[in-house]
């Protein structure tokens, strides 16, 4: 712990003696001690040390509409004086939840009308499972459990999300996945591709999802789940030839199709949901994150109406968590989706900003350091290589994690999934803020490469 401010060390003595981290290593952390962020504004961090940082991450991609927004807490404090909680089960409801789900099933694609609140994105998953194993219970089809996931996707952390995400990492601690899910390969061209062209490589990837169906047998498969663009992967935008051919061998198959939306939706592709922008047609779709910007938890499944045909003859579904709908947390995801429509949020992202952000991050092509850079919307990768034309690595150095701490010490929150640097700013940055997110960064990959070399 090297600071010398004593507020910072009395808060990191607390993280230290009574705080266990997601995702950290508890010794590593003590040594280091965590940054402490104190407040926020706009697209801008404030640390206990007075450093002042732009959040090129938007929290952990939910703070769409931007950091500071009275609006928000005011219908928090609003609700909770009204009615600070009651359960949405025995046939009780309250206004904002079905305020809520009428407001989304406004934005969400045609024949979406019906949604499930959860706390989380991970617990929208977990409902997922349970509905889509339930639905085929439903229709005489009880074999038909198996979910097809994709490696390196991310679903949550629940026991269900973990398994049903495909990162190894997590598979190896705590005996995962679950039985009845498998997954296949992701579209990864950069990573992944070999010696075929992206457009080839991607109809490969989707034919992956036809050669697991058969493998397993129609009569044995619900589902599959699939990030629009894989977020916490990397960034991974698929190869144009992906979502085209997974439409045909889904179309060919009766399987349902879940498209798990929780960093895509809310405006992060340009449109309200990534599966607008790809036109996917999901029977389900997973959301948290930028429904509430992340003022506060919620999550959801959105469920299309033929789905909901047939869970109306199925008697109880018996699946609900005490803070599903909750009251504050509706009326704050109303207000954040109000917010996003009055000001036209997603069309600015959609007009202006995104082809900025994605026009000005591909001059980061010519640096020494890059191997490609990669995006649809607000979000962003660049792959750190060794050699550009081989998108061979440096093995072994833990690029990605230099070029982070060099992110972290300049003021610019930009992340390190291995060595592809990942980028997803709050949906309301502007291109004066994209000017001085672009320079950073290019600083950042000349202070990394200055370290490699010396
Ligand atoms: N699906 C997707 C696509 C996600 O990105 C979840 C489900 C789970 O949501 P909850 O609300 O249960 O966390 C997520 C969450 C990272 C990182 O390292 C990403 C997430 C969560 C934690 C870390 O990028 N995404």
């Amino acid at each position: 712990m090297s600071s010398n401010n004593p507020q910072t060390r009395e808060w990191q003595s607390l993280s230290n003696e009574h705080h266990l981290a997601p995702f950290s290593d508890f010794k590593q952390l003590k040594e280091k001690g965590p940054r402490i962020i104190t407040s926020a504004k706009g697209v801008y961090l404030w640390d206990s040390e007075g450093n002042k940082i732009l959040d090129g991450m938007a929290g952990l991609w939910c703070v769409a509409i931007g950091y500071g927004r009275d609006e928000l807490a005011d219908a928090a404090s609003k609700q909770m004086r009204e009615l600070p909680y009651y359960n949405l089960f025995f046939q009780t409801a309250h206004p904002p939840v079905l305020e809520l789900a009428k407001a989304i099933a406004d934005i969400a694609p045609q024949g979406m009308n019906h949604v499930f609140f959860t706390g989380s994105g991970s617990e929208g998953n977990d409902t997922m499972l349970r509905m889509v194993r339930h639905y085929w219970a439903i229709k005489g089809q009880p074999n038909k459990k198996v979910i097809i996931s994709r490696k390196n996707g991310y679903h949550g952390s629940t026991v269900a999300g973990a398994s049903l995400g495909g990162m190894t990492y997590m598979h190896e601690q705590g005996d995962l996945p679950i039985p009845g899910i498998v997954h296949i390969a992701q579209p990864y061209w950069f990573g992944e591709g070999g010696d075929m062209t992206p457009e080839e490589f991607g109809v490969w990837a989707a034919n992956q999802l036809e050669e697991k169906i058969l493998e397993i047998g129609v009569d044995n498969v619900g589902a599959f789940i699939a990030e629009p663009i894989q977020g916490a992967g990397g960034v991974i935008v698929p190869p144009e030839s992906y979502w085209p051919r997974i439409k045909e061998i889904l179309a060919k198959y009766d399987i349902l199709f879940v498209a798990d939306e929780v960093i895509c939706g809310f405006g992060r592709t340009g449109e309200w949901f990534g599966s607008d922008y790809y036109d996917l047609k999901p029977d389900m779709m997973t959301i948290a994150k930028g429904l509430t910007s992340g003022y506060i938890p919620m999550g959801g499944l959105i469920v299309r109406d033929s789905v909901v045909e047939v869970l109306n003859e199925g008697g109880d579904f018996n699946h609900g968590f005490t803070y599903s709908g909750h009251p504050v947390a509706a009326a704050v995801a109303l207000e954040n989706i109000r917010i996003m429509r009055d000001e036209k949020i997603i069309e600015r992202v959609h007009t202006e900003t995104a082809p900025y952000l994605q026009k000005r991050l591909r001059e980061l092509n010519d640096h020494p350091l890059v191997g490609e850079v990669r995006g649809v919307g607000l979000l962003g990768a660049i792959e750190l290589v060794q050699d550009k034309a081989t998108r061979k690595r440096y093995e072994g150095k833990g690029v990605g994690m230099i070029c982070r701490q060099f992110c972290f010490d300049n003021g610019l929150i930009m992340r390190a999934v291995g060595d592809t640097m990942i980028i997803a700013p709050p949906l309301v940055i502007t291109p004066a803020e994209i000017d001085e997110l672009v320079a950073k960064a290019r600083k950042c990959l000349d202070l990394t490469l200055s370290a490699l070399q010396g």
